[in-house]
């Protein structure tokens, strides 16, 4: 396959890439196509991307919002609630959990994302969400790569069996440790469940990615703890901290201290701008806070973050359709990125920044001898691209397209 005219994202010029037996073979400015049945297709100056990184969705828990009830008031807290009563009173089966993953995966395929991690609630004994997952895995290969969180999700204290059933999702396969300190019952059990997730993670060879302070409380502080452990044992990198909502509450002093612990440590950081504005500040009365992390002050510090969407029609945020370009305008708008400078790059935020917290960048990119993976987006520059949401047009993935989409048409009398 050649693409011809091809812009490459934050590069000028056009480019042809030429695609032989699954693999970028060659990427110039004069390739001829080779083979006769060679199939060509000419960009016409669209931009060519590596394929879009979710790095924080709950495929476990999509579509299921409003069963048993809805969450009135948008927090957090009451999602854990319903998800907790739902999984007593909807008994569904691995196939039904599958089923609702796979709609999901389908969403997230079409808006060009083919790299995915997705967290798993492990607080349920029966772990069928995992084995749902573990299955969604393997069947979609072809067309994603997943990373599987294991989330204790009701807190790893909260029950007995808390720290044995998150052991048995990592013999099971589950790739990455989770955590979710600010919900266990005292702040000494979120410590000890931030250094059991760093001490599993260690034992078992895995990554980890914590559910850390996502909550509008200045005295949640989970994320000093993560980041020192992750430095004393060498490890930032293979470390993320999701949400970390609790840091725009923080004073300045404060943050000015921890980021010095985060820029040594190298943890990577997840934002989930649509998820976080809707369930943070829901205690507050006016003025009411925006809930987000500190994204273009640890940028700025040369921290990684990326964007994630964290949910789709689940007990904890209503909307989502897997798509990642409205994720990026949010967080443009929240987190005051809407500057000329941020917006050119604001696709890195949900392409390299997501390939680097998981941990994928030794094959990920549109580079000559890498697998052919990646999207083509209908703009022919970055701004344009930010401004206008476009749309995926094709997905390729291992040399084939995947996904192809034509641009809606729209006639009108001016
Ligand atoms: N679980 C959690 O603790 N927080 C969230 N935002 C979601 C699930 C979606
Ligand atoms: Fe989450």
């Amino acid at each position: 396959m050649l693409l011809k005219n091809a812009k490459l994202y934050k590069q000028d010029g056009k480019w042809d890439i030429l695609i032989t037996n699954g693999n970028i073979q060659q990427i110039s400015q004069t390739t001829e196509s080779k083979a006769e049945d060679e199939e060509v297709i000419d960009l016409d100056g669209k931009i060519v991307l590596p394929p879009y990184v979710e790095p924080h969705i709950h495929l476990d828990y999509v579509l299921t919002a409003g069963t048993p009830r809805w969450n009135q008031s948008g927090s957090v807290f009451e999602g854990i609630e319903i998800w907790s009563e739902r999984k007593q009173i909807v008994k569904e089966t691995k196939e039904d959990i599958k089923k609702r993953a796979m709609e999901a995966v389908r969403m997230q395929m079409k808006h060009g994302i083919q790299h995915v991690r997705t967290h798993v609630d492990v607080s349920d004994p029966t772990l069928k969400g995992l084995e749902a997952l573990l299955e969604v895995k393997e069947e979609v290969k072809k067309y994603m790569d997943i990373q599987i969180v294991a989330l204790p999700q009701e807190g790893l204290y909260s029950k007995p069996e808390g720290e044995s059933l998150l052991r048995k999702a990592l013999e099971m396969g589950a790739d990455v440790v989770g955590g979710i300190p600010h919900y266990e019952p005292t702040r000494e059990d979120g410590v000890r469940s931030v250094i059991c997730a760093l001490d599993l993670a260690e034992e078992f060879g895995k990554l980890v990615d914590i559910h850390c302070d996502e909550i509008d409380d200045d005295q949640s502080r989970y994320l000093e703890v993560l980041a020192a452990e992750a430095l004393k044992r060498n490890m930032g990198h293979l470390v993320t901290a999701s949400h970390t909502t609790a840091m725009a509450s923080y004073s300045n002093a404060y943050t000015y201290k921890l980021f010095q612990t985060l820029k040594k440590a190298g943890v990577h950081f997840i934002a989930l701008p649509k998820a976080n504005l809707h369930l943070q500040g829901r205690f507050d009365s006016h003025p009411v806070r925006r809930g987000l992390t500190r994204v273009k002050e640890m940028l700025n510090e040369g921290i990684n973050v990326c964007f994630g969407l964290d949910s789709i029609k689940d007990p904890w945020y209503p909307l989502g359709d897997g798509n990642l370009m409205p994720v990026v305008d949010v967080g443009l708008h929240a987190c005051h990125m809407t500057d000329h400078d941020n917006i050119v790059k604001a696709l890195d935020l949900v392409t390299t920044n997501g390939a680097r917290t998981l941990d994928i960048m030794e094959k990920y990119g549109v580079k000559e001898g890498n697998q052919a993976n990646l999207i083509v987006i209908d703009s022919d520059s970055e701004y344009e691209a930010i401004r206008t949401q476009a749309p995926v047009l094709y997905s390729i993935r291992n040399g084939e397209i995947i996904v192809k989409t034509e641009p809606a048409r729209t006639e009108m009398a001016l």
